[in-house]
């Protein structure tokens, strides 16, 4: 420890600290037997644990688990163990005013808690199969995350407690591992433990994968995971504003007083509702925020499970695009950013003059079903 200490003070002596992130040699980032490196990048996790536990404390656990549209703030540098606990379980939600139903839900909103990590980082993953409780999520937990007081603090999003007992499972695309092991299903009361490594910069979607996966999917069980790169993106000085938005489909349909999950509309790609942020009214009710001048980016998954979005903000062209959040995809002047179910990418604009902004999905029929924000935009500031 002591004769790294001299190292890196030698090394800071003779290159400026602003460069490069701390890089660690392959012995100190490996931690377990089985691991291994390829291109800089670390594969080979262990087995997967499988347990019981009597855990009813907070189902969102971690300090870059953040509510939509925040993304926790990064204060290290890179190479960070990440301890981070999502919970299943059910939730009767909101989607648009009036309509609810009992979701299938990840921390317990749709889409879940947006997890913050960098490039090479660590995650220590746990969940717990809560399906099978009542549990709470509308008060700050003590031990939680931000998560907790950021939803609290939203005026659109009602949750209450609901049971709906299923097996589920996790699937991160920002993990690379033996879905078969990590990804596997686990039943109501059981809770996994899994490691996966940041390996590639982006953001990416994560899912239950339980047959059926468009059942899971629709009924709720989805969110983001912001990789940010190792070296940053080239404007990261200059952006004034960032946001996080997740377009998705709801195939509702009514059953008396509440609405339930129609698998024919899904199957048939006959969406009840698209939204951003997982309500009709996320993105209206509480509109982005910046200045005429400001640079501003948002963090785009398109979640789906089934449609395409062609994201476009009016009045704005995107000044840069970095499909999939990968640096080396960047595009210039976009008007629109097309995404498939699943894609992804990093935009940025700068927002021309004062006024009211409309954040759409440019196909209109998605629209009019609630792919629709505002981003409201201050006078300039100087
Ligand atoms: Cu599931």
């Amino acid at each position: 420890m002591q004769a790294r200490q001299l190292l890196l003070t030698a090394a800071s002596m003779t290159l400026a600290l602003s460069l490069a992130p701390l890089t660690l040699t392959a012995d100190e980032r490996l931690k377990h037997d089985g691991e291994f490196m390829v291109d800089g990048m670390i594969f080979g996790m262990p087995e997967a644990r499988v347990f019981e536990e009597d855990y009813d404390g907070p189902p969102v656990v971690g300090e870059t688990m953040t509510a939509l549209p925040h993304l926790a703030p990064l204060t290290h540098e890179g190479n960070k163990t990440h301890e981070v606990r999502l919970d299943t379980f059910a939730q009767k939600i909101e989607v648009a005013n009036g309509k609810t139903f009992n979701a299938w839900t990840f921390g317990g909103t749709v889409p879940g808690p947006t997890l913050h990590v960098r490039e090479g980082d660590r995650v220590v993953f746990t969940m717990k199969n809560r399906s099978d409780e009542m549990v709470s999520v509308t008060e700050p937990v003590p031990g939680g995350s931000p998560f907790f007081s950021q939803l609290n603090e939203n005026n659109y999003l009602k949750t209450e407690p609901a049971v709906s007992p299923m097996p589920h499972s996790m699937d991160f695309h920002s993990g690379t591992v033996a879905a078969d092991d990590k990804w596997r299903t686990i039943p109501p009361g059981q809770s996994i433990e899994f490691e996966w490594v940041a390996n590639y910069p982006g953001v990416f979607m994560y899912h239950c994968g339980t047959p059926s996966v468009l059942m899971h999917t629709a009924m709720g069980q989805y969110g983001a995971v912001v990789v940010s790169p190792k070296e940053g993106y080239d404007t990261d000085d200059q952006v004034d504003r960032e946001y996080v938005i997740v377009q998705s489909e709801y195939y509702l349909r009514k059953h008396g007083d509440e609405y339930r999950y129609d698998h024919t509309a899904a199957m048939n790609r006959n969406p009840s509702q698209v939204v951003f942020n997982g309500h009709v009214n996320a993105l209206n009710s509480e509109p982005l925020r910046a200045n005429a001048g400001e640079r501003v980016r948002l963090y785009l998954m398109n979640a789906g499970p089934n449609d395409t979005s062609s994201f476009h903000v009016i009045g704005a062209i995107f000044d840069r695009v970095w499909y999939e959040g990968n640096r080396e995809n960047e595009w210039r002047g976009m008007q629109t950013v097309l995404l498939g179910a699943s894609n992804s990418a990093v935009v940025e604009f700068i927002v021309p003059e004062e006024g009211s902004y409309k954040l759409v999905d440019h196909e209109f029929a998605d629209a009019e079903r609630g792919a629709a924000g505002t981003l409201i935009a201050g006078p300039r500031r100087q």
